[in-house]
């Protein structure tokens, strides 16, 4: 009999709302409880792309808008065939960012969310998207933003508008990023628990 095809995970949210914690800890978890997962980030910075995407975020290298905006597109694109293989053998995936990203980073910039949206037409479509909040509080909790490019506290506010407009609650879910890491954790946990037991049917696209 045929693997039944894992699960997309993807999650999403502005830059220190926890997604790298939870993406590890969800992965983690969903092996211990014997399922097969798979963490995979983007931008993949191991690339030749995600190289030069790398040197962009440092501030090394200037690119005009819509070439990064490209180049974050295909540095997913890029990793297609390979995410296509994993589910289809039943890995679930768990993804630490995606095109919503690719969209509201762009589009806060103040670029045509249209136009931003179409290299990433035909990705494969998650079967849910968490999307992590934090309130401004929590927010200044937390450690500086770093050094990078977009960590700029005015910036991250229009990305977190671009989200809110992209927000689709047929297959997101947003969860609260306030509490500790392992009530978080659990609230995710659930919510992909879901997912994991429903049948999604075959992989769709995306928009
Ligand atoms: P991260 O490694 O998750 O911290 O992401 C690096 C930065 O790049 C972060 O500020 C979010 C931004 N980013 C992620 N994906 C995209 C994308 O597709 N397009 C643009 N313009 N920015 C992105
Ligand atoms: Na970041
Ligand atoms: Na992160």
């Amino acid at each position: 009999m045929v693997a039944r095809r894992g699960k997309l995970i993807v999650f999403e949210g502005c830059d220190r709302s926890g997604k790298s914690t939870q993406c590890a800890k969800l992965t983690d978890r969903l092996r211990k409880e014997g399922h097969k997962a798979e963490l995979l980030k983007f931008p993949d910075r191991t690339t030749s792309i995600g190289l030069i995407i790398n040197n962009y975020l440092a501030n090394k290298e200037d690119q005009s808008d819509e070439v990064i905006h490209l180049l974050f597109s295909a540095n997913r694109w890029e990793c297609m065939q390979k995410m296509t293989n994993l589910l289809l053998g039943g890995n679930n995936l768990v993804i630490d960012r995606y095109a919503y990203s690719g969209i509201a980073y762009s589009a806060a910039k103040g670029m045509d969310l249209n136009w931003c949206r179409q290299p990433d037409v035909g990705l494969i479509k998650p079967d849910k998207v968490i999307y992590m909040t934090l309130s401004e509080n929590k927010a200044s909790e937390r450690a500086d933003f770093g050094e990078e490019r977009y960590e700029k506290k005015e910036f991250q506010a229009k990305v977190e508008k671009i989200f809110e407009q992209l927000h689709d609650p047929s297959y997101w879910q947003v969860v609260n990023g306030d509490g500790s890491i392992d009530e978080v954790h659990q609230d995710i946990f659930s919510a992909v628990s879901e997912v994991l037991s429903a049948d999604c049917g075959p992989l769709q696209k995306l928009w």
